[in-house]
């Protein structure tokens, strides 16, 4: 919900950011060709390399925005039962796949995470509310083992907090 929230409103402000650039790019033409006219000025240039400037920011910020929207939406993944264990491998390269994992309450959850990305930003996993800090080695897989006892959405980071995933437990 929280997501979306910041989508919605990073979407109004870029657009409204776009509109604004664009009327005052126009506001600044209409000024020139005003001045043509009263002036009797042939020589202004109309800016037409300030226009595709706009046009190509504008652009790109949209670009930006979509792919941060689809790149971000939570893959949920159910985790499959073996051995009694709740079972899921959550893949770490850039972030983690899946990043929404839902598992059964008061039965043991096993987490692989099967580390490929280098980056320091990764080395860690944290789940607060189970009180797990795990270092995770790469190119390796580190199961995070813990049994949730409470229905609600738990969520996990890397060790900055820059990356997160959550667990949803339900009855
Ligand atoms: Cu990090």
């Amino acid at each position: 919900m929280k997501k979306r929230q910041i989508i919605s409103i990073l979407g109004s402000v870029s657009l409204s950011f776009c509109l604004a650039l664009d009327m005052s790019a126009e506001e600044m033409m209409n000024h020139n060709s005003s001045k043509e006219s009263h002036q009797g000025f042939q020589t202004i240039e109309q800016p037409v390399a300030l226009r595709v400037a706009i046009a190509i920011g504008g652009l790109s910020l949209m670009a930006a925005q979509l792919w941060w929207f689809l790149g971000s939406k939570p893959k949920a993944q159910q985790a499959e039962i073996q051995d009694g264990v709740q079972e899921v491998t959550i893949t770490v390269d850039g972030g983690y796949t899946p990043s929404l994992v839902t598992v059964k309450r008061g039965q043991p959850v096993r987490l692989q995470f099967d580390r490929r990305d280098p980056s320091s930003c990764l080395e860690k996993v944290l789940f607060p509310e189970f009180h797990v800090a795990e270092d995770l080695v790469l190119n390796q897989t580190t199961p995070v083992e813990f049994t949730p006892q409470t229905v609600g959405i738990f969520q996990f980071s890397c060790g900055m907090g820059m990356f997160h995933g959550a667990i949803a437990v339900e009855n």
